[in-house]
């Protein structure tokens, strides 16, 4: 191991919208911090996910900070949902505004993190071969940030061109003239697939789980909206945080089977014609209830059979699972896309891909010839990013191996072992995906630093969430998912999507305002369930 070069109070790994925030309230402690960032520009899975249509599935108003008046007033979104590129700029806006670029150092992935036990201090290996030490280590890598590539015999002997959704070239993709193939049907093919099919000769999509999808109704911005929102800003982003995902919507507490069919089919029908997310609060039982939920499933099968003129084709494409359980994807023209006759459905469930050869992908049925192949395969969620770091706690303990046969976290912030090391909105115990993530990542970077400052008042130096802590919140996180229907079904949650990885239900479905006084609670109690200490 090479000498370490540079001490700081803290280290700050990733420079998305967690490690962007972590740095600026850090900095607003007086602590010495530098943020270590792979890509060579800030934003996180915004920068990273440019493929054609990359979208945010939350409205923009509610996808932003809060935690600066000043900021909200100032920035104005475009559209309803803000796209890549504009999301990519508020990032940018953010980092110059708040100068926080002078202590993010870029193209700089962390290899390890080693935890000394006498110094309590974090020893961070980089892929520059440099090595920094800090007091402090927050991982803010993100949920959805390691990239998927399916285990596909032959996937490397392809000769045409490959691109992952994930990691999409900055200088984009002409498909014109070209025979595309795209893997794969989560959020990321969804928001590409009208794309891609506009411009190329023909598209072949893979599917080997069919999904459900609302439309997004998108639209410029309505201005006298975002003056009313901007009138009572505060108002607006308290009242989000009190529903579960911290959403400002309409979450109806109504049984779906305790109305009328009729009366069923018109709240669905406006669902779908307000768009988005907000589908599955048309009724309050439809992630509890299979019966409930077999009544929104019904409804998006039968708006497929409409949209799709040919009927074996919307049959392939009509998803079985309870709908919510697997992210609901939020689209424009998706199913329609498949009326256009350069697309063509593959159906993987009858005729699954055997290998991937040179000039293409051979399933049980035939070859496919192709000059490209896009792979919307998703990501190893919540724990891939740390996976990939070699970090090892207290005693030389591997967080792989602690985490072996499933994650285990105090608060989806801290784990047991690993002191002085924190989570954000990414942790498996965490709310993170299953709620509105800016917002929880703020919520999360502002607990952290409440600790590290009450640390500093009272010249504290270690703090460890205490085994005992944590398996009173791992039981309390499998407690609230075991009554839904979520821990059911095959999906990234669950960590279904990557061989091997230990199936745990990993969000937490308590609802964020419940999650958000377990946290007050916490920290009122002199941080209850963490032991703090001042030996080194
Ligand atoms: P997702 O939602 O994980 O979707 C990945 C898709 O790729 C999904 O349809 C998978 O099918 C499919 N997939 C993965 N591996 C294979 C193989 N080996 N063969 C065929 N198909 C495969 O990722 P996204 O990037 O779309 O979205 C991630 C999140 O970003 C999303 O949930 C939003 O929160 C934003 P499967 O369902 O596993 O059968």
């Amino acid at each position: 191991m090479s000498k370490t070069q540079q001490s700081f109070d803290a280290i700050v790994v990733g420079a998305g919208f967690a490690g962007l925030y972590m740095l600026h309230r850090l900095r607003g402690l007086g602590l010495a911090v530098r943020v270590l960032e792979a890509g060579d520009g800030v934003g996180g899975t915004w920068y990273w996910n440019r493929y054609p249509g990359a979208r945010c599935d939350v409205e923009s108003m509610q996808y932003s900070y809060q935690f600066s008046d000043e900021l909200a007033q100032e920035w104005s979104w475009s559209e309803r949902y803000s796209a890549q590129p504009e999301i990519l700029r508020y990032a940018n806006h953010v980092a110059d505004r708040f100068d926080l670029r002078r202590d993010i150092q870029f193209n700089t992935a962390v290899t390890s993190a080693h935890f000394d036990d006498g110094s309590n201090h974090w020893d961070v290996g980089t892929s520059d071969g440099t090595h920094l030490s800090a007091r402090f280590l927050v991982m803010a890598t993100g949920c959805l940030s390691t990239a998927n590539l399916p285990q596909i015999k032959g996937r490397e002997s392809f000769a045409g061109s490959t691109y992952h959704t994930g990691r999409w070239p900055h200088e984009g993709v002409d498909f014109s003239a070209k025979r595309v193939g795209i893997i794969g049907t989560g959020s990321s093919a969804v928001q590409s697939i009208p794309l891609i099919a506009q411009e190329a000769q023909h598209l072949f999509v893979f599917q080997r789980t069919p999904t459900y999808s609302v439309p997004a109704h998108n639209a410029p911005l309505d201005r006298e909206e975002e003056r009313r929102i901007k009138a009572d800003y505060r108002g607006f982003r308290a009242r989000a945080a009190q529903t579960v995902f911290d959403i400002d919507g309409d979450f109806s507490a109504t049984p779906a089977l305790s109305v009328s069919e009729e009366e069923r089919q018109r709240v669905y029908e406006e669902r779908w014609r307000q768009g988005g997310l907000t589908y599955l609060g048309a009724f309050g039982d439809l992630v509890l209830d299979s019966k409930a939920n077999e009544t929104a499933q019904d409804f998006v099968r039968q708006k497929i059979r409409e949209i799709v003129k040919t009927p074996k084709v919307a049959e392939a494409l009509m998803p079985d699972h309870a709908v919510g359980t697997k992210r609901l994807c939020v689209d424009t023209s998706y199913y329609d896309t498949f009326n256009r006759p350069n697309v063509t459905l593959v159906n993987l469930r009858h005729t699954p891909i055997e290998e991937i050869v040179p000039v293409g992908i051979r399933t049980s049925e035939r070859l496919f010839e192709l000059d490209a192949i896009v792979y919307a395969t998703g990501f190893d969620a919540m724990t891939g990013a740390l996976d990939r770091i070699d970090i090892r706690g207290a005693n030389g303990l591997a967080l792989k191996e602690t985490w072996s046969a499933g994650p285990k976290t105090y608060l989806g912030i801290a784990t047991s072992g690993f002191p002085n090391l924190f989570m954000i909105a990414a942790g498996p115990g965490s709310p993170a995906v299953l709620s509105n993530m800016i917002p929880s990542i703020e919520q999360h970077v502002n607990f952290i630093s409440d600790i590290i400052g009450h640390m500093g008042e009272r010249q504290l130096s270690r703090i460890e969430a205490t085994p005992a802590a944590q398996e009173a919140w791992v039981a309390h996180v499998n407690e609230v998912a075991a009554p839904t229907l979520f821990p059911s079904t095959n999906s990234w949650y669950v960590g279904a999507n990557i061989p091997g990885k230990p199936r745990i239900f990993m969000p937490y479905i308590g609802g964020y305002p419940v999650y958000v006084q377990k946290c007050n609670d916490v920290a009122a109690n002199n941080f209850e369930g963490f032991v703090l200490s001042a030996n080194a």
